[in-house]
């Protein structure tokens, strides 16, 4: 099958509506489609394509990331996009994980790019669009290659890079444009990051495969997108995490009654507010719905699926709370431990459908674990279903997974980390509810003998901080004399959690 990605992208190639813009100018789509074949040119560089070989971009957002992503794709690479937020020992393991033999660069990163840079072919992003058209043809790319890794993490250390193919990008885009009815004339206010699915797939890439235009933003800044809802040229669609809610409301109460009022008329002339990554709270739906009219659309998704479940477009049908119901092709059930089907739950939520990624990269046994017979991806989330079919999210399976921000963290990864600093001597890191970032990731840390003073809080953090993304880095230290244990040894998280939220811990 040729790749339904690049049939669909050259399919809106020739149109001269705007395709994106940044606060440097602004794109239309044959614009994009000459500079992503330019970009190819570079890339290649003579070779008819790259067959599949990984290209790591770690470029600010813009147009020139949209640019080197899909040049990335149409040379029949594999794009890893890198976040400007892992500091450089992270950037470079992930650049030797996805065996990314091209970086492309944007010039306030090269710095950061440093570590990731040696041994590699570097491209710089502003000029890696000036060069000549390729001379030849391109190389047709199948449905099933993979166009795109994205790192995740799981229960295991280390994050994971999922496959996701030409085929999953493109129905991806597909099952949200029908889902959601996006059409050309919408202009999406884009301010998610680029290295997860969220930023990427299920925002920027639904706008673009749709002919639609999208705006991106340097970075996400409440008070900013509050006068992009209400500036001259106002966007129809505006897709975020709970957490970029909740900071947009706290710029909102900030703010006078005359600013207020304006944001408020800005923010009811969105067509559709989505929300995603982590549970929206009931409280943060319902001021969404007395400033705009209706709640947001709620929808859940994952890295390895896509969306997966999504709330109506119609705000009449949209339920707090919940997640909605299964996009067109996807397949859901909730099953017991044993993995037998429930009628209703609570269980693990269970999901199959073209729009599933193809696996883990090098990790063979982490992809056959993530699927049960049948084809079914394990999702590691709980849910139940509502009378009417509504899907509910109750949880995790896995204490270990926590959600900050948006962001998917591994308290097993952080807690590796912080043990390789010589004042620890154990640590348990744990998510904390917490009505900014769902999870607050605190570390309860135990000092080696003569360690106590590197485990305060500040120090250990801005130890840490040179060594892991900012985002991972636990926003509290509790240092304690022993953490709880069961009898076979192991530290009780929940406890942990309990006695943090107690007051008993800090
Ligand atoms: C920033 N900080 C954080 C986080 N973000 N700490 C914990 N968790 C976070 N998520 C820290 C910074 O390091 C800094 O710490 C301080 O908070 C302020 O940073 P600032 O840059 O001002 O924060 P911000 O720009 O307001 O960031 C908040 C954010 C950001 C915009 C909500 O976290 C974000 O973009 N999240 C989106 C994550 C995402 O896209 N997830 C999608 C995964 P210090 O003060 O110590 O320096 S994909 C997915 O989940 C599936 C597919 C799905 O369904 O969508
Ligand atoms: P990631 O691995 O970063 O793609 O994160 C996927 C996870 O985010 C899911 O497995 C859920 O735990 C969580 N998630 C995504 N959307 C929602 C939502 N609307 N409500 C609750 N959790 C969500």
């Amino acid at each position: 099958m040729t790749s339904p990605l690049v049939e669909r992208l050259a399919a809106i190639a020739l149109s001269d509506r705007i395709a994106v813009e940044d606060d440097r100018g602004r794109l239309t789509f044959a614009e994009l489609w000459d500079r992503a074949h330019r970009a190819r040119a570079a890339l290649t560089a003579g070779a008819p394509s790259l067959e599949g070989r990984s290209v790591a971009i770690l470029v600010s957002p813009g147009a020139c990331f949209l640019a080197a992503f899909l040049g990335t794709i149409l040379a029949g690479g594999v794009a890893v996009p890198l976040s400007p937020l892992y500091p450089p020992g992270e950037l470079a393991w992930f650049g030797e994980d996805a065996q990314a033999g091209i970086v492309v660069v944007s010039d306030d990163l090269r710095e950061r790019a440093a570590q990731l840079a040696e041994g590699r072919r570097v491209l710089r992003a502003e000029t890696l669009c000036d060069g000549p058209l390729p001379p030849g043809d391109l190389v047709p790319s199948e449905g099933d290659d993979v166009a795109l890794l994205l790192y995740t993490s799981g229960t295991t250390g280390k994050p994971k890079g999922a496959m996701i193919t030409h085929a999953n990008v493109a129905m991806q885009a597909l099952l949200l444009r029908e889902a959601w009815g996006w059409r050309e004339d919408d202009l999406l206010l884009h301010a998610l990051p680029l290295h997860h699915l969220h930023g990427l797939g299920i925002s920027l890439m639904t706008s673009v495969l749709a002919g639609g235009s999208t705006r991106m933003l340097p970075k996400f800044d409440a008070r900013r997108v509050w006068d992009e809802f209400s500036g001259p040229r106002p966007p129809s669609a505006w897709m975020a995490v709970p957490t970029m809610y909740q900071k947009l409301f706290e710029a909102f109460d900030a703010a006078d009654e005359a600013t207020r009022a304006r944001w408020a008329e800005g923010a009811k002339r969105l067509r559709i507010a989505t929300s995603g990554s982590a549970a929206l709270p009931v409280t943060l739906a319902e001021r969404w719905r007395a400033v705009t009219g209706s709640i947001p659309l709620e929808r859940f998704g994952m890295t390895e699926i896509g969306v997966g479940m999504s709330n109506p477009l119609d705000p009449a049908g949209r339920r707090a709370g919940h997640v909605g119901f299964p996009l067109r092709t996807v397949e859901m059930r909730i099953v017991d431990e044993a993995g037998s089907e429930l009628e209703k739950g609570p269980g693990e939520l269970w999901v199959r459908g073209p729009s599933i990624f193809q696996g883990y990269l090098g990790r063979e046994e982490a992809t056959r674990a993530a699927f049960a017979p049948g084809g079914w991806f394990r999702t590691g989330d709980v849910a139940e279903l509502s009378a009417e079919g509504h899907v509910r999210l109750l949880g995790r399976t896995s204490v270990d997974i926590l959600k900050s921000g948006g962001y998917k963290l591994s308290a097993l990864e952080i807690e590796e980390a912080l043990r390789e600093n010589a004042a620890v001597a154990e640590v348990a890191v744990v998510g904390v509810p917490d009505e900014t970032w769902g999870d607050r990731v605190v570390a309860v840390v135990v000092p080696a003998p003569g360690g106590a003073a590197a485990c305060a809080s500040e120090p250990l953090r801005a130890w840490a901080k040179e060594r892991i993304a900012a985002y991972k880095v636990p926003r509290e230290v509790i240092v304690v004399e022993a953490l709880p244990r069961n009898a076979l040894g192991k530290v009780v998280k929940p406890e942990v959690v309990r006695a943090i939220r107690a007051g008993e811990l800090r």
